[in-house]
């Protein structure tokens, strides 16, 4: 088994300077190491290099910031991600802002096409160009994964470039294969467009209310009631409630503990079908030093959860032993 590390140091998706730093800190806190341990073949080839793609210059479409940069770097990404699915490894991407997320999830599609998404977040992430307030691209990235948004949409024309995010438009991710765990911050807009196509999100609310295993099998029923399809995980840090987690750039009180976060990790592994990993939104600027090295570890944490070796799992017996 071979997990592909694929570091993204890109914060363009949103406006908070230091979450293209978060990478490099989970790498630095020896997490390629720490996958090794667990009995990993890890394919690290160093940190994705963004200087290579600059923009002329990248001013706002209608509301939407650095749409440019954010297209291109995430279609980089997806290739990436897709090339590594295609040679049979398992892609763990590191952010990074979660505008990354069209190019993995985009990427796992390109190999695996009925594949499922577990997004694990505060937020929706479901603004279209109309709907956002923030204009930051961090909040729409599934509304173009699910073509409820479409580069036609953005109505822009030039002669000397592509129309940004023109290569998304023949990506799919049918709402149904959507389930949210964790949410509690879901703008006007973004509501509507859940209830109008039907998709299974999980807040906190139904957190307190089931438990998070009920959540976990209740969310699977939803997007992969078979238990066949290959399932993408795509957790942004700020799912975790912010005394967990608190250096990330839009905390949310209120969220998952740290055992709900790492039971969805464990449970996810545990069904055999994890294709693909994200893990969005440290940013190490944010917060103190201490608070820094708590998220980095607890992100860490997060990733091994989700890649443990089946026979590292404790069985009950163990766990019940006094
Ligand atoms: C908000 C915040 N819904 C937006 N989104 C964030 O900007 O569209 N996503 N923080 O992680
Ligand atoms: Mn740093
Ligand atoms: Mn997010
Ligand atoms: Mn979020």
């Amino acid at each position: 088994k071979t997990v592909a590390i694929i570091g993204c140091p890109f914060s363009g998706g949103q406006s908070k300077a230091g979450v293209d730093h978060g990478p490099i800190h989970l790498v630095n806190a020896g997490l390629a190491q720490q996958l090794s341990g667990l009995g990993w073949n890890v394919k690290f080839e160093g940190h994705h290099a963004f200087e290579d793609i600059t923009t002329q210059s990248d001013p706002p479409i209608g509301k939407m910031k650095n749409p440019r940069l954010v297209s291109r770097v995430t279609e980089a990404v997806a290739k990436v991600v897709g090339d590594h699915a295609s040679q049979g490894r398992l892609p763990l991407t590191l952010g990074g802002d979660h505008s990354l997320a069209m190019g993995t999830i985009a990427g796992t599609l390109s190999k695996h096409p009925d594949a499922c998404v577990i997004w694990v977040d505060a937020h929706a992430d479901l603004n279209t160009p109309e709907t956002t307030d923030s204009g930051n691209i961090h909040g729409m990235p599934l509304s173009f994964l699910m073509s409820l948004a479409s580069s036609q949409s953005l109505n822009y024309k030039s002669e000397s470039e592509p129309t940004p995010f023109a290569w998304l438009d023949n990506v799919h991710l049918p709402p149904s294969r959507l389930a949210y765990i964790g949410l509690r911050d879901v703008d006007a807009g973004e509501k509507a467009l859940l209830r109008e196509h039907d998709i299974a999100a999980f807040s906190m609310h139904e957190v307190d209310r089931y438990g998070i295993g009920q959540v976990v099998e209740m969310a699977l029923d939803r997007v992969n009631p078979g238990r066949e399809r290959p399932i993408h995980l795509s957790f942004d840090v700020d799912a975790l409630d912010p005394t967990v987690a608190p250096s990330t750039g839009t905390p949310v009180r209120g969220g998952l503990t740290f055992r709900e976060g790492h039971y969805i990790c464990e449970r996810l592994w545990e069904t055999g079908l994890l294709a693909a990993v994200d893990l969005m939104e440290v940013n190490p600027s944010l917060a103190d030093e201490q608070s820094v090295e708590q998220t980095v570890a607890v992100g860490c944490s997060l990733v091994r959860a989700a890649l443990d070796a089946p026979d590292d799992h404790l069985s009950s017996a163990q766990c019940l032993e006094p």
